[in-house]
């Protein structure tokens, strides 16, 4: 016990955007930290969309409160319907130069045996994308999942590979239907993670045209042709889902959501880059 305490404030740098879309303001907050990481923070906030009901208060004789109800009542003859949003970040990583490799990262419990005398041992297995299609993947909560973007030949002085890693936060899949016209347009809901060669002419995730498409641009093209991951210009896209199942407290102005997630150092660095920040 040295019977000392060591503090520091933390300082952060936040780049901001704010989009209204519709009934909805979205702010973007890019947050740079003392810590070489970076966190996105979306903040969702406006007016929910609403529907005009006979109901004046759930009871026994109205549905909007029931379980098979597609809204929400949240105030008196409103109906706020659930509904969800989704994002996609599209992330054009240069780890150490533009030659990068994209992997994802699962823990599991080891087996009982020498090895894990007091059963509580478990192991991170990374392995390697080696192609486009190979890397559209989501979310796995048993299996602690994240991914990263590493330069395979660049080391920091451990001889660790330099990388970023993604660390989702919150997320959702859609429960609109796959066959249904905005999953056609949309497919980029259809995972979570997906990465694709650099190309400059590839820069949005539903195509360039999403409300008047018959589908299919947007990944599933940048992706047709099916190239390396290994050692290339990668970019990354990270989709985001938000589940709003409407309540009362958020009408009639919403509180704001915050859902994101972040970009971690892993062995970028050689220790923690917030060593020598000053009392
Ligand atoms: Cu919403």
């Amino acid at each position: 016990m040295t019977e000392k305490n060591e503090t520091r404030r933390a300082r952060e740098l936040v780049l901001s955007a704010v989009a209204t879309i519709g009934n909805y303001d979205y702010a973007i907050n890019y947050i740079f930290k003392q810590d070489g990481s970076m966190e996105v923070d979306l903040a969702l906030t406006g007016i929910m969309l609403a529907k005009g009901v006979k109901e004046k208060r759930a009871d026994e004789n109205n549905s909007m409160m029931k379980m098979d109800s597609s809204g929400h009542l949240v105030a008196e003859h409103v109906v706020a319907p659930h509904h969800q949003h989704f994002f996609n970040f599209r992330l054009d990583f240069d780890v150490d130069g533009t030659n990068n490799s994209v992997t994802e990262m699962n823990s599991s419990a080891m087996a009982a045996g020498v090895d894990n005398p007091y059963l509580n041992g478990f192991v991170m297995r990374e392995t390697m994308f080696k192609t486009e299609r190979e890397a559209q993947r989501s979310m796995d909560l048993p299996a602690a999942r994240v991914w990263s973007v590493m330069n395979p030949s660049i080391k920091n002085s451990l001889g660790q590979n330099t990388s970023f890693i993604l660390v989702p936060g919150a997320n959702s899949l859609p429960y609109v239907a796959p066959d249904s016209p905005v999953r056609k347009r949309a497919q980029f809901i259809n995972s979570h993670f997906w990465a694709t060669r650099y190309n400059g002419d590839e820069i949005y995730a539903a195509g360039v045209y999403p409300n008047q498409s018959k589908g299919g641009g947007g990944l599933p093209q940048y992706l047709a042709n099916n190239e390396s991951l290994e050692n290339q210009d990668v970019v990354v896209w990270y989709t985001l889902g938000v589940t709003h199942i409407p309540r009362p407290e958020e009408w009639s102005v919403m509180p704001t959501t915050h859902v994101g997630f972040k970009l971690l150092p892993g062995a970028f660095f050689n220790r923690n880059p917030a060593l020598d920040v000053p009392r």
